[in-house]
C-alpha cells in the first residue's frame, strides 16, 4: 500500500438492529454509509484486505444490521462499522424504520464515532440523501469523510470535473478522495484519512496532553 498503512486482526464481532445491540468498547469507530450498492461492503472488505469479511451482494439493500467489525490500522484498536443503505433497500417498512432509527441514534449519541466515511458513486452527483448526511453530520460536529466509489467505471477524461463538482456540491473540504474496489485504486489513500481521523479522534476524546508548562514558562 502506498503509504504503508495497514489494517490486520479484522474480524466481525456482532450485527446490531437496535442501540442496545451496539457492542460495548471503547474502540473508535469508523462508520461506512451511503446509498444502497453503492460498494460499502466492497470497500470494507477491500481496505481489510480480506474477502471472507463481509458479504457483497449483487441485490441492493443486503447489509441490513448496523455490522460492527474489530481491527487495527497501523497497531491502533478500532472499529469499523457497515452501516445499512438507505435508498431503496428491499425491506418490510417497519423493519426499516426500526433500522432508520438505530442508525439515527447511532449517529447522534455514539460516543465511539470517529467519523463517518459517505460513499458517494463516482457516475453520479451527490442528491439530496448524501447532501443532509454530509449536513447531518456537520451539524453534530461530526467529521464526514465523503469517498467516490467506482472511479473504475468513469472515463479518465471526465473524473476529475466530476469528483470536484460533487466535493463542491457537499461542501466538502480536501482532496476529493477516488476509490475503486475492482482495481483497488485509492486503498492507501483511503487507509491514511481514516488514521488521520481516528488518531484526531482519540485526542479529541483525551482532551489536550496532560502536559502544563512550569510557571515560569508561562
Ligand atoms: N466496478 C465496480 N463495482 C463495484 C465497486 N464496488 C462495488 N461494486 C459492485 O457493486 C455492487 C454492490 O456492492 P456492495 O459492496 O455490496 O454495496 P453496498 O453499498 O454494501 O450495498 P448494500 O449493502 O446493499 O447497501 C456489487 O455488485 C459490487 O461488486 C467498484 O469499485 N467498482
Ligand atoms: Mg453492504
Amino acid at each position: 500500500m502506498s503509504r504503508g498503512v495497514h489494517i490486520s486482526g479484522a474480524k466481525f464481532e456482532r450485527g446490531a438492529t437496535r442501540a442496545s445491540q451496539f457492542p460495548d468498547w471503547d474502540l473508535p469507530e469508523v462508520a461506512f454509509g451511503g446509498r444502497s450498492n453503492v460498494g460499502k461492503s466492497s470497500l470494507l472488505r477491500t481496505l481489510a484486505g480480506s474477502r471472507r469479511l463481509v458479504r457483497v451482494s449483487r441485490t441492493p439493500g443486503r447489509t441490513q444490521e448496523i455490522n460492527f467489525f474489530r481491527l487495527e490500522l497501523d497497531g491502533i484498536r478500532c472499529s469499523f462499522v457497515d452501516l445499512p443503505g438507505y435508498g431503496y433497500a428491499r425491506v418490510p417498512r417497519h423493519l426499516k424504520q426500526l433500522w432508520g432509527r438505530a442508525v439515527e441514534r447511532y449517529f447522534a449519541e455514539r460516543a465511539q464515532l470517529a467519523a463517518l466515511v459517505l460513499l458517494v458513486d463516482a457516475r453520479r452527483l451527490p442528491g439530496a440523501a448524501e447532501q443532509e448526511l454530509h449536513d447531518y453530520l456537520g451539524e453534530l460536529h461530526r467529521p464526514c469523510l465523503p469517498v467516490y466509489t467506482k472511479v473504475d467505471k468513469l472515463p479518465k477524461t471526465r473524473r476529475q470535473t466530476l469528483l470536484w463538482r460533487s466535493h463542491e456540491l457537499l461542501g466538502a473540504r480536501g482532496k476529493p478522495l477516488a476509490f475503486s474496489a475492482l482495481t483497488g485504486e485509492g486503498t492507501g489513500d483511503v487507509l491514511a484519512r481514516l488514521r488521520g481521523l481516528v488518531l484526531a479522534h482519540q485526542e479529541r476524546i483525551s482532551g489536550p496532553p496532560l502536559i502544563t508548562p512550569p510557571a515560569e514558562l508561562k
